[in-house]
């Protein structure tokens, strides 16, 4: 049995991660779980991906403490390895992704939702990077992508004193986009991933990779990408159905993805 369960729902898929007797704790099982999950999504047919946790009480409370706890260097090295793998696989799959944080986020848990394209989450939340209060440094990008999301001096706050934070402060501080009632979050983020799913595939697929390749870039060389992507939207059958459409002051046929 898998502890990740795909669900697609039309051009929309949920992700699940579903170990709940664990809080949804990332273990090498879970790790090849999701790295399987990810290869096997249609990219054709699935337009945008929310990954959740499963159950009401936790979206991923970390990388698996119990598994951790007797690791040698060498092993410890591997299973970061083996997380990053899968964190930069997600942060990098050509579909939009959303992570609806339902619950706790913690260490492992808030990378992976890091590694979403962004993230909402419900008003009963929790984020963190507990870390430092194992003995251990974030292992799984928290200490690369919290910096370049909140800023490194929240990062490093967060880091360094291992504390918890609520969805209040997560919304504060650009950690995520908005707060919902745990009962609204998941038809909140169907109804965002809906509203990805109706536009140009093509076209959000290329400014998902052009604001992603841009950012580790300095202006002079992100513009260029962002003309390459900009340029591959042309000639597309989306393309001339969105600008004829408009310029016929009608609404766009349903978009091919061609
Ligand atoms: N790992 C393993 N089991 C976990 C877990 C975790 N992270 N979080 C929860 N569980 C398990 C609990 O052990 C418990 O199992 P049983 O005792 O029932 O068998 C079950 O889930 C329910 O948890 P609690 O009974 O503790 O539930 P509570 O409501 O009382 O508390 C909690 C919820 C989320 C506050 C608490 O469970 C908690 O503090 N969990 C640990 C959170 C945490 O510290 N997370 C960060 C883990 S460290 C690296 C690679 C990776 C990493 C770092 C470095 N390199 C290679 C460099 C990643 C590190 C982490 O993510």
């Amino acid at each position: 049995m898998s502890f990740v369960t795909y669900e697609p729902q039309g051009a929309v898929a949920y992700l699940i991660i579903n170990r709940p007797e664990a809080l949804n704790a990332l273990n090498s099982q879970v790790l090849a779980d999701l790295d399987a999950a990810l290869d096997a999504i249609d990219l054709d047919a699935v337009r945008c991906l929310i990954v959740r946790g499963a159950g009401e009480k936790s979206f991923v409370a970390g990388a698996d403490i119990a598994q951790m706890k007797g690791l040698t260097k060498a092993e410890g090295e591997s299973f970061g390895k083996q997380g990053n793998d899968v964190m930069r696989k997600l942060e990098t799959l050509p579909i939009p992704t959303i992570a609806a944080v339902g619950g706790y986020a913690l260490g492992g848990g808030c990378e992976l939702a890091m590694s979403c394209d962004f993230r909402i989450c419900s008003d009963t939340a929790v984020f963190g990077q507990p870390e430092t209060g194992l003995g251990i440094t974030p292992g799984f990008g928290g200490t690369q992508r919290l910096a370049r999301l909140v800023g490194p001096g929240m990062a490093k706050q967060m880091v360094y004193t291992a504390r918890n934070i609520k969805a209040d402060e997560a919304l504060r501080i650009g950690l995520v986009n908005a707060v919902y009632p745990l009962a609204e979050l998941y038809t909140a983020a169907e109804k965002l991933a809906s509203q990805i799913a109706a536009n140009a595939p093509i076209a959000v697929r290329a400014a998902k990779k052009a604001i992603n390749e841009g950012l580790d870039l300095p202006m002079d060389e992100a513009v260029v990408v962002e003309e390459k992507a900009f340029g591959s939207c042309f000639g597309t059958a989306d393309q001339q159905e969105g600008m004829g459409a408009f310029l016929e002051k009608r609404k766009h046929e349903p978009f091919t993805n061609k």
